[in-house]
């Protein structure tokens, strides 16, 4: 029998409901942020990238268009046809950018945007029809590892992976490292990945960036709550948590909670349990690093790839680092 889907991220309903389960029972409480993204959140986080305190999406715009010619002669090497992938495309704002400047260069490319969500894909899609329309496009819808395993089916042709706006921060070193691994097992020699990373800078601009003065990010935060009362039948009563954010500028981890402001109890239909929660007892639903060249490195050296180039805003706040696979 097929399993039911939860349509917004294809994912079974119950593999949602057991990681929320787990991460309700465990102590201390944590979700991932993977569940922001229904249509709810997909549409608070363009809200979000258009807020003047989020820096990250214009830091990395300002990059691509001050080097995108530099970008194609390294995709591009010598005129090499490639097959330009880019995991999470979302509305393409930025890669836009660069598709233009390759397309009026006539580069021997294709686009491959990889997106979990068959909406957003569909939409990517039609606005390069429209915009660029002898760009070839070909969507791939998934989960990232499902993805990569189709990916290692491709021709020999070059592959350049793209990863942008610090997704990357969304995962913990060890996981970081373990998808770049995988990553690479899909890739060959000589093919390049450009990857965003959010930099280290000063600790008040980071939290303004996820604790902005109009309460966009905390809505975004709050959906999850909205999201599985929803979808898995759960009785979160929203007036009785709030979303808190901390940054430790040593560990460079931008931290999002919410926090319960009462002692109670929630209960979901889908997972039939219900969860106690201490006053002041927090869920832990994000992680955003923010790196300095020494990780980068590191990085790159742990998932087998050397680091060929680093490109920055003028403000220093973001990086795009370009890998070849080694
Ligand atoms: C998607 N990701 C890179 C964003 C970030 O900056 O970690 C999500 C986000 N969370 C709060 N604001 C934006």
């Amino acid at each position: 029998m097929e399993k039911e889907l939860n349509e917004e991220v294809l994912l079974p309903t119950d593999t949602f409901a057991s990681e929320i389960d787990s991460g309700l029972s465990a102590s201390p409480k944590a979700i991932s942020s993977r569940y922001f993204y229904d249509a709810e959140g997909d549409r608070l986080f363009q809200k979000i990238m258009q807020l003047d305190e989020y820096y990250l999406s214009r830091a990395e715009y300002a990059i691509f268009e001050e080097h995108k010619e530099l970008l194609l002669q390294y995709f591009a090497d010598q005129g090499t046809a490639f097959h330009l992938m880019e995991f999470g495309a979302g509305d393409g704002w930025k890669t836009k950018v660069l598709l233009r400047h390759f397309t009026e260069q006539h580069a021997k490319f294709d686009y491959r945007p990889i997106d979990i969500s068959g909406n957003v894909l569909q939409e990517l899609e039609s606005s390069l029809q429209t915009e660029l329309p002898a760009l070839q496009v070909q969507g791939m819808e998934g989960e990232y590892f499902e993805v990569l395993n189709q990916m290692q089916k491709t021709d020999g042709q070059r592959k350049v992976v793209l990863f942008l706006g610090s997704n990357i921060g969304n995962f913990r070193q060890h996981q970081a490292i373990s998808f770049l691994s995988s990553l690479r097992a899909s890739l060959n020699e000589g093919d390049m990945v450009l990857i965003g990373f959010d930099m280290k800078k000063d600790p008040h601009v980071i939290r303004d960036a996820y604790d902005d003065p109009w309460g966009v990010t905390r809505d975004f935060n709050m959906n999850l709550l909205n999201r599985l009362n929803k979808e898995l039948g759960a009785n979160f009563d929203l007036t009785k948590f709030k979303h808190y954010q901390s940054y430790d500028p040593q560990s460079g981890e931008c931290k999002s909670y919410l926090i319960s402001l009462a002692e109670q109890e929630v209960t979901v239909q889908a997972t039939e349990a219900t969860y106690y929660f201490k006053k002041w007892e927090p869920i832990h639903v994000e992680i955003s690093r923010k790196f300095d060249f020494e990780t980068i490195d590191e990085l790159a050296a742990s998932s087998g790839f050397g680091v060929v180039k680093n490109l920055r805003d003028t403000d220093e706040y973001f990086t795009d680092s370009l890998w070849v696979a080694t």
